[in-house]
């Protein structure tokens, strides 16, 4: 019998549909590309593949905005496709997880088309409609229930001419909020939920599922206005988080929804919730397997580490030990209870080789690895964004029209609109802008990396003929060969998957050096996560003179733990304790 907590042992492969493979050329990915490249999957030796969104939507934000949820979108194929590809999957024996975005739907939905229809409809109240703020003109900037902005740029509220109220949306106006007050909608939701099981898939990764209790705006229009930033360059609009996530039933919903979608089904699937926002205090009661309510979370604290106190798009630098303090302490306080989810980069993330290793050619490859090796030595469950096992990178952005994502696209408007100087919008958007993720894979180095036939929907990154997948799978030293070599590692040793983690050298400014220990075996990475060479290892080591060297991404070379190392150079050794 598969145990219950199996997914501690797996790596996650994150798919990316709309840039994975194009099966019929029309340059957007689909389920026919993804079925004919399964096999580079288990050649990496990932255990889970995790679809990102490919039901049917109108691609506003690139299928979070789903219009039918028991259908596929034309655009990636149909529901027979999705049937062959959950069989692949599992012939390779491995697992299929799909997103679930039941924050929101798309305004297309016919659950809103119907809210929408008149303040009578049965379904009127499975959005959050609220009437116009008293004194304001309804419609005109202002007159919003609250101030709250929209994740996506403008207000978090638009007016629905149609019954002369306003919708909330905490992302765009085409991505509604579902009202999870009303039993009616949690009860449709995981109806879904399991006819997907059903179906076969083997579990969700549930977007931004801590906005799904939110404080109810009840109150005068008004009351919960938020704070608005006077700092230079920032948001008009007031922060909602405080009021929509992480809400009074967040709780109680989730365990409703394992009682009701999981509790009854074999062991064998997870749950997987994505959480900005999230706390590591919160992080231990979502996560707590007493309390039923998810395997684990996707938080946000390492990844917000280099934006300023305007958000993400004001970049601070980003320092090693802040980096380590944050991880570290997520280790440590999910050590007795909880379980992470391990990972740099996703389609919302630059690429993560860009952002926290470095993407020159000179350290390309070695910082790829290292923070590889550093990611998947944490105690956790690792997810492996498409590409990052090449150690794809950011791409070239000439100016704003190179960009298709609704988010970035709504910020430079928003940005230079409120006098920001458009040199510096660019320069954020370069480095963090989530198209840098969402570039074309590069299988090989034929015309658009062999992704597509067609014109792609977004510009294939220019250095694909080196760095692509038909150059690296048969290389010993590839950054492929490496993160198969990590995977493995996590197979074989259960020092990986269960071992106590414990920092050392918190400080260092380029050294990321911890332990892992469990049942009588120590694992000691010790990496160099910068661009400096010959940094050494302070302290005493000779209780490792001994050790192996089990793991490196120097090829060829084992050394002792004093010895010094080379820029971005990364050695895992083991030894009894
Ligand atoms: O993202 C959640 C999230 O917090 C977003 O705000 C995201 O991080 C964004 O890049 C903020 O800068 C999820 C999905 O992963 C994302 O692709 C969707 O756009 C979003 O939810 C809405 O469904």
């Amino acid at each position: 019998e598969t145990p219950r907590d199996w997914w501690k042992s797996a790596v996650v492969y994150q798919i990316y549909p709309r840039s994975f493979a194009d099966s019929d050329g029309d340059g957007m990915g689909d389920l026919g590309g993804i079925i004919t490249r399964l096999d580079h999957l288990q050649r990496l030796g990932v255990d889970v593949v995790w679809l990102s969104p490919v039901y049917r939507s109108p691609m506003d934000d690139n299928g979070y905005d789903i219009s039918d949820y028991q259908d596929v979108d034309p655009m990636f194929g149909t529901l027979e496709q999705l049937d062959e590809l959950i069989a692949g999957v599992h012939e390779r024996g491995m697992k299929l997880v799909m997103d679930l975005v039941v924050n929101h739907t798309s305004s297309a939905h016919a659950w809103f088309q119907e809210s929408r229809a008149s303040r009578d409809n049965p379904k009127r109240d499975w959005y959050w409609w609220r009437p116009p703020r008293p004194g304001h003109a309804p419609g005109e900037p202002g007159a919003e229930p609250t101030n709250w902005g929209s994740v996506f740029s403008g207000p978090g509220w638009t007016f629905d001419d149609a019954t002369g109220e306003y919708y909330l949306h905490i992302f765009a106006p085409s991505q509604p909020d579902l009202n999870w007050e009303n039993p009616e909608v949690r009860e449709a939701v995981y109806a879904m939920m399991r006819w997907w099981l059903d179906r076969g898939v083997d579990g969700f990764r549930m977007d931004v599922i801590n906005h799904i209790s939110k404080v109810v705006v009840e109150q005068p229009p008004g009351l919960l206005d938020a704070e608005v930033s006077t700092l230079p360059g920032a948001s008009p609009y007031g922060n909602q988080s405080p009021y929509v996530l992480n809400g009074p039933r967040m709780h109680e919903f989730l365990q409703e929804m394992h009682r009701e979608v999981f509790a009854d089904r074999p062991n064998g699937l997870i749950t997987i919730g994505e959480m900005p926002g999230a706390a590591v205090e919160h992080a231990r009661l979502y996560t707590d397997p007493e309390r039923r309510e998810l395997d684990m979370i996707f938080q946000f604290e390492h990844v917000d580490l280099d934006s300023g106190p305007n958000g993400k798009w004001d970049l601070v630098p980003l320092t090693l030990p802040r980096i380590k303090e944050s991880l570290g302490r997520w280790q440590t306080e999910l050590a007795d209870v909880g379980w992470n989810s391990l990972y740099l980069g996703n389609h919302d993330q630059p690429r993560s080789v860009s952002r926290f290793g470095s993407d020159d050619p000179a350290h390309r490859v070695m910082s790829a690895k290292a923070l590889a090796t550093v990611l998947h030595l944490h105690r956790g469950t690792p997810y492996v964004y498409q590409g990052d096992e090449l150690g794809m990178t950011n791409t070239v952005f000439e100016g704003v029209d190179d960009f298709r994502d609704l988010e970035s696209v709504n910020h430079y408007r928003e940005a230079v609109e409120g006098g920001q100087e458009p040199d510096q919008v660019m320069a954020a958007l370069r480095h963090k802008s989530r198209d840098n993720a969402r570039t074309p894979m590069q299988w090989d180095a034929s015309p658009n990396a062999g992704f597509t036939t067609g014109e792609p929907w977004l510009a294939v990154n220019p250095n694909y003929p080196e760095i692509n997948a038909a150059a690296q799978i048969d290389d010993p030293d590839s950054v492929f060969a490496h993160y198969q070599r990590l995977i493995a590692f996590r197979h074989g040793e259960p020092v990986v998957v269960h071992g106590d983690f414990t920092l050392l050298l918190q400080e260092h400014e380029e050294l990321y050096v911890f332990t892992r220990s469990h049942a009588g075996t120590v694992l000691l990475v010790v990496a160099n996560l910068s661009s400096v060479d010959g940094v050494v290892a302070p302290g005493d080591w000779a209780g490792w003179s001994g050790a192996e060297h089990v793991l490196g991404n120097v090829p060829g070379v084992t050394s002792p733990v004093d010895a010094p190392l080379l820029p971005w150079e990364a050695r895992v050794y083991r030894r009894s304790a």
